[in-house]
């Protein structure tokens, strides 16, 4: 595909001036929100977490590009809209070194300091037809959760931030405290607020097969849990290369249309 065909030649998801570098179809991730164009669908109800709550001791690895909790498939979701049971397999960020900027998504042209994706494989065996099982539109569901700066320290990810310091290179796994996916989470009362859309992953190879959930409250760090993430983690293994603005560039929304929970 012709670089035209990106927003940006910068997008790691075309192989530039290759022809049938990976191809921008119609559904790429991340997109700009316009919240008022959104239409609500009362199909969209609350999510069913299943496991989210239960205190694990996750393996946490830096592998190169986010730092990813390995959730290896104690828990799920289903509800929310979704077409079927979906397992989690991990946990990853996008970050910045500025506030302002960090997360995939932006609602109304405004980006947030991060961006939390916790990402969810289809239950097998849950397929309609053929075709859909063997490459099925849904194959995967990304709850994205945006992050701002708030006054105080979130508790619920100090396992998290306190892990950072023992991964500081590619490649390294270590063990974070106790800890629950909802203790990351906003309280689940405010979880009933989202959009959905049709995407793609947002790494290579971007493949257009993810049914993406963005929550619409916030979850809030302090500025200094924020910064950790690009101060103690590298791209290298010569700690050279600080970690950060592992973003992929806004794609066109196209045809597509965002749906949003009923209020
Ligand atoms: O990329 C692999 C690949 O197996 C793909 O099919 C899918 C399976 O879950 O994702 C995995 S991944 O867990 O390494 N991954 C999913 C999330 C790649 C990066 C994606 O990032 S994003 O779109 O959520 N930002
Ligand atoms: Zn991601």
């Amino acid at each position: 595909c012709y670089e035209s065909q990106a927003n940006s030649s910068k997008d790691t998801c075309l192989v530039p001036g290759k022809w049938g570098g990976n191809c921008q179809k119609d559904r790429q991730s991340p997109i700009n929100i316009v919240t008022r164009k959104a239409k609500v669908d009362k199909e969209l109800g609350r999510f069913s977490f299943s496991g989210y709550d239960k205190k694990q001791t996750w393996t946490v690895q830096n592998n190169g590009h986010s730092v990813m909790m390995l959730l290896g498939n104690k828990a799920s979701i289903s509800g929310g809209g979704l077409p079927a049971r979906y397992q989690a397999t991990q946990l990853h960020l996008h970050w910045s070194n500025f506030l302002d900027k960090g997360s995939e998504h932006s609602l109304d042209g405004e980006h947030f300091a991060m961006e939390v994706h916790i990402v969810h494989e289809k239950e097998k065996g849950t397929s309609r037809n053929v075709k859909e099982a063997q490459d099925p539109e849904d194959e995967i569901a990304v709850l994205a959760f945006l992050v701002e700066a708030g006054p105080q320290e979130n508790k619920g990810f100090r396992p998290l931030v306190e892990a950072l310091s023992n991964i500081p290179k590619p490649e390294r796994n270590t063990t974070m405290a106790e800890s629950s996916l909802l203790d990351l989470l906003p309280k689940e009362e405010k979880l009933r607020n989202y959009f959905r859309y049709l995407g793609s992953l947002t790494t290579p190879t971007c493949d257009e097969k993810v049914v993406w959930t963005v929550f619409q409250e916030p979850i809030q760090l302090h500025r200094e849990q924020i910064l950790a993430f690009s101060q103690k983690l590298y791209y290298d293994k010569d700690q050279k290369l600080n970690m950060m603005n592992n973003v992929r560039p806004l794609q066109r929304l196209g045809q597509r249309l965002v749906l949003r929970s009923g209020a």
